[in-house]
């Protein structure tokens, strides 16, 4: 059929945030919106002419039809083949793998992450590049800036492709091809850590259980650890993906992951649990009854890599969002390899991978990956636990005790402040910033101010800079609280503040986290005047 160039207006606000452009379903289901940002996507990054795409999504509601739409719109501006996840689905993690793999343009992920699923929830659109990994500013702010002039777009009118069938279909000229999701991203893990010993850890009666919170890693998680490692049928729990997550929010944390909670702090507990998010980026590590913070994670990690096959070499160095403890730093240092700090998102990560400069990278957040791929993997980071403790024989409790040993512990913990008004959120952290200069030298809750600033960061790889990306509040005894606002939301404001300290006396190791921060959360409150502006006197989720 013909191509149709239908005309079009801008719409506002179609500014990709930390992760993407992410907005209720019912804004995507504004007739041109979704089209619009694509179209600026297809005139934004060079190259589309001939060339092969990735496109998938995490599943949830809306899903299809935007690959529907997507696939006509590719169809129509010169992409050759689109390879495309069977049923719509493609992990984060998993579509970077593609993209790598079968060295594609770039892709199209359509995942709002962990936020809440179904018609009344959160959609969300993002795209990765050559490299596999998130677009790095320069190109978000060109499809931004696209998408504030864009007149018209470009589609064509044929009929679905059906995406439940693997193989290929002609679509005018451009190929769909419906791919395995799993087949591709399972052979990489099978380079990377040694599935005999994880083999042989299942067979000796280790159990586990892995939360798929109904969300896209049940196909990857049931293929890998059920059929390939041999962990016991059951041990993938929510492992169906559904279009509303099961109106769960499909976030790894010990609040959303009841499940896995229960599971793991209850009687009969099994000797590891995790989770991972909606588009399975994301992930949790539990022990039996023990909670494994991710910034220990990516530090035990570090210390522990070349443990792993694909990772005996030694690693080069590690990397760290600014807001995530300083475990990581501490294990760096331990190994003589550098440790670099980068604004929150895994964009500011993909320089220092390409470049060969970080080898493992985490954010606070749940998230941590490595140079195998350019997004944060979660069950990549299970089957690397899985891989450690079957290598060394510890639980994963030891293994971050000889962590604390080793590096000193650090209490950390995140209050967030979800939906506050946007003008009260943009005026505290304002004013807060204005405060800055007087910090210096000051004494906050008997902790003397090292250091007061609002964190800037250029590239050491491409020279580029990011400024206002969180004010950090350092004391003289290491101690540090981090205030920033999410950039991933869809409603009103979500204030993030990050609070944590050193311990490095083993008898004081064993606190309970919040008790052992509660005169740095009563600081925090106090230097940004939380309650006292927004009148909420506990947050809305801890993590
Ligand atoms: C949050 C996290 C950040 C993470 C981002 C995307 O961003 O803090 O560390 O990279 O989500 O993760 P923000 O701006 O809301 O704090 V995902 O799994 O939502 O793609
Ligand atoms: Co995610």
């Amino acid at each position: 059929s013909a191509i149709r160039v239908v005309p079009t207006t801008p719409f506002e606000g179609q500014k990709p945030g930390t992760s993407g452009l992410r907005k209720k379903v019912t804004v995507f289901r504004t007739p041109r919106y979704l089209e619009n940002f694509v179209q600026a996507i297809f005139d934004s990054v060079p190259g589309r002419q001939g060339a092969t795409m990735v496109l998938g999504g995490d599943g949830r509601f809306h899903n299809t039809a935007a690959i529907q739409t997507i696939l006509r719109m590719a169809a129509a501006n010169g992409i050759a083949r689109v390879l495309v996840g069977q049923n719509g689905l493609l992990s984060t993690p998993g579509a970077s793998c593609v993209i790598r793999a079968r060295q594609a343009w770039g892709g199209i992920i359509l995942s709002a992450s962990h936020n809440p699923g179904g018609p009344d929830g959160d959609f969300g659109i993002k795209f990765n590049p050559s490299n596999g990994g998130p677009a790095p500013e320069r190109i978000t702010d060109a499809i931004y800036e696209r998408t504030q002039t864009i007149g018209e777009y470009c589609i064509l009118d044929t009929p679905e492709v059906d995406l439940s069938v693997l193989g290929e279909t002609d679509v005018d000229g451009m190929v769909v091809e419906v791919i395995d999701l799993v087949a591709d991203y399972a052979a990489l893990m099978e380079t990377l850590f040694d599935f005999d010993a994880i083999r042989a850890l299942f067979q000796g009666g280790f159990r586990m259980c892995f939360d798929a919170m109904h969300a896209v890693t049940g196909p990857y998680a049931t293929e890998i650890l059920e059929n390939r490692l041999g962990a016991a049928k059951g041990s993938v729990i929510n492992g169906v993906p559904l279009d509303d997550f099961g109106e769960g929010h499909p976030d790894p944390n010990l609040v959303h992951a009841h499940d896995l909670v229960a599971a793991l702090f209850g009687d009969d507990a099994p000797d590891m649990g995790a989770a991972s998010d909606g588009d399975g980026d994301r992930n949790m590590i539990l022990g039996r009854r023990f909670y494994v913070t991710p910034s220990d994670s990516l530090a035990v990690l570090t210390l522990n890599a070349t443990h792993a096959p694909g990772y005996a070499r030694g690693i080069a160095g590690v990397a760290r969002s600014m807001p995530t403890s300083r475990a990581a730093d501490r294990a760096a240092e331990t190994l003589g390899i550098p440790c670099f700090e980068t604004p929150t998102g895994w964009k500011f990560f993909g320089t220092l991978l390409d470049a060969g400069k970080a080898t493992l990278c985490g954010e606070e957040s749940f998230g941590t990956g490595s140079d195998h791929v350019r997004e944060k993997d979660g069950l990549w980071a299970v089957l690397f636990w899985l891989n450690l403790v079957a290598a060394t024989g510890k639980t994963v409790e030891e293994l971050v005790r000889d962590l604390w040993r080793q590096c000193g512990r650090i209490y950390y913990t995140r209050h967030d402040y979800e939906d506050l008004p946007s003008g009260q959120a943009d005026t505290l952290m304002a004013d807060l910033r204005a405060s800055l200069s007087g910090l210096f030298g000051t004494v906050q809750g008997g902790r003397m101010v090292m250091l007061a600033d609002d964190f800037a960061y250029t590239d050491p790889v491409d020279g580029s800079t990011a400024a206002k990306q969180g004010v950090r509040v350092l004391f003289e005894d290491g101690a540090r609280i981090v205030y920033r606002l999410s950039g991933t939301g869809t409603a009103g404001a979500t204030l993030r503040v990050y609070i944590e300290r050193p311990e490095d006396d083993p008898a004081r190791q064993d606190l309970e986290t919040q008790a052992a921060l509660a005169d740095l959360i009563a600081t925090a409150d106090a230097l940004a005047g939380i309650q006292a502006r927004t009148g909420r006197d506990s947050p809305t989720v801890i993590t």
